[in-house]
């Protein structure tokens, strides 16, 4: 980060290549990400080591970090503008993690609902890195010394868990860390299934038409909204009990930027099918650039490279001045 981009505020985010991005992914995170950079000094880290906490196939992560660091690329996130980095590139983040396990209590995170859930899904492989996810989570933004922290509903108790953490630390062995406030997006749909629109649109979903991925083909997006559950109403309006028909008009509104009023209106006399078909043609329409950028990327590995070895060098940085100040505290001796 440069010194006259320190005075901006610093806004850090991260995104688990535990699939290819969703929809959701893209409006939920990326989209703002990409708005972000403007006005903060961003840090977005592909978060492979989180990913860790459900098994992975080690072949398909390896391609699914390169991938997901491409998409974010291919969004618009700019590598000179903003630190663009591989989690496990930057090693301050383990460290960083295990002091902090130390300063966070075991009945802290036996409260987190995040964990509840997902050993209730992973019920065969509940690790201890699971359970101890957010400390670190609360290294990832207190290495970076975070003003702000994006956060959807599922992260809001991670994240005051964080701030407790730091404020903990701080009282401990005198001021080290930033403690970080959280960001609510002006502007950020939560996105669900289009096969269930009671549940979040996930991209480790099974069914593989309940998301639409940002790499989707044109064809692939049309197919998946036309199939999308709806309701038994003929309708095309914003209305409790129409979750289905609420999730496609708020996406439709994201991507054209109309209103709902307006959506309403141009879909008065026109049924379901109509209203499906358009979605999807405005969606794909919508991640047209995105997919483009990300073919021109993918096949430059070399440029890839170069741009998350300089993300991962400039994170080193930042990030070993905060780990040395840690380290300094707790009473380790300097090498
Ligand atoms: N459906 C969604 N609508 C809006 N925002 C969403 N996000 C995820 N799903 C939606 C936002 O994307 C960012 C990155 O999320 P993540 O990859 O760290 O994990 P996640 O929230 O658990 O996302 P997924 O797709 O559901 O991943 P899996 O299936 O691996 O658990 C976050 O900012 C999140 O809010």
């Amino acid at each position: 980060m440069s010194e006259v981009q320190e005075k901006k505020k610093i806004i850090l985010s991260g995104i688990q290549p535990t699939g290819v991005f969703t929809l959701g992914n893209y409006i939920g995170a990326l989209k703002n990400w990409v708005k972000l950079q403007e006005d903060y000094n961003a840090a977005y880290m592909i978060a492979d080591m989180h990913s860790l906490t459900v098994r992975q196939d080690p072949a398909k992560l390896r391609q699914q970090i390169l991938s997901a660091f491409a998409v974010v690329l291919a969004c618009g996130v700019d590598p000179n503008k903003s630190l663009t980095f591989i989690q496990s590139h930057v090693h301050q983040h383990a460290e960083l993690s295990w002091i902090l396990s130390c300063n966070t209590q075991f009945g802290e995170l036996n409260r987190m609902t995040q964990f509840k859930d997902k050993s209730a899904k992973n019920a065969d492989n509940i690790n201890a890195g699971l359970f101890t996810y957010p400390s670190l989570m609360a290294a990832d933004i207190l290495l970076y010394q975070a003003d702000l922290v994006p956060v959807g509903a599922d992260q809001k108790q991670h994240l005051e868990l964080t701030r407790d953490i730091a404020t903990r630390f701080n009282n401990l062995y005198g001021n080290t860390f930033k403690v970080p406030e959280p960001y609510i997006p002006k502007v950020g749909a939560r996105i669900m299934s289009l096969s269930d629109p009671n549940k979040k649109m996930s991209k480790s979903d099974e069914n593989q038409n309940s998301f639409i991925t940002i790499l989707d083909k044109p064809e692939v997006i049309i197919k998946k909204f036309k199939r999308a559950v709806t309701d038994s109403d003929m309708e095309v309006r914003y209305a409790e009990g129409k979750d289905g028909i609420n999730n496609l008009m708020s996406i439709y509104s994201v991507v054209t930027g109309l209103s709902y009023e307006q959506i309403e209106k141009d879909f008065q006399s026109k049924g379901y099918g109509d209203f499906k078909t358009a979605v999807g043609e405005a969606v794909a329409e919508h991640l047209r650039p995105v997919r483009e950028n990300y073919e021109r990327l993918i096949a430059d590995k070399a440029y890839l490279e170069q741009c998350y070895k300089l993300g991962a060098e400039k994170a080193s940085n930042f990030a070993n001045r905060t780990l040395t100040k840690v380290y300094k505290k707790v009473g380790f001796i300097a090498k």
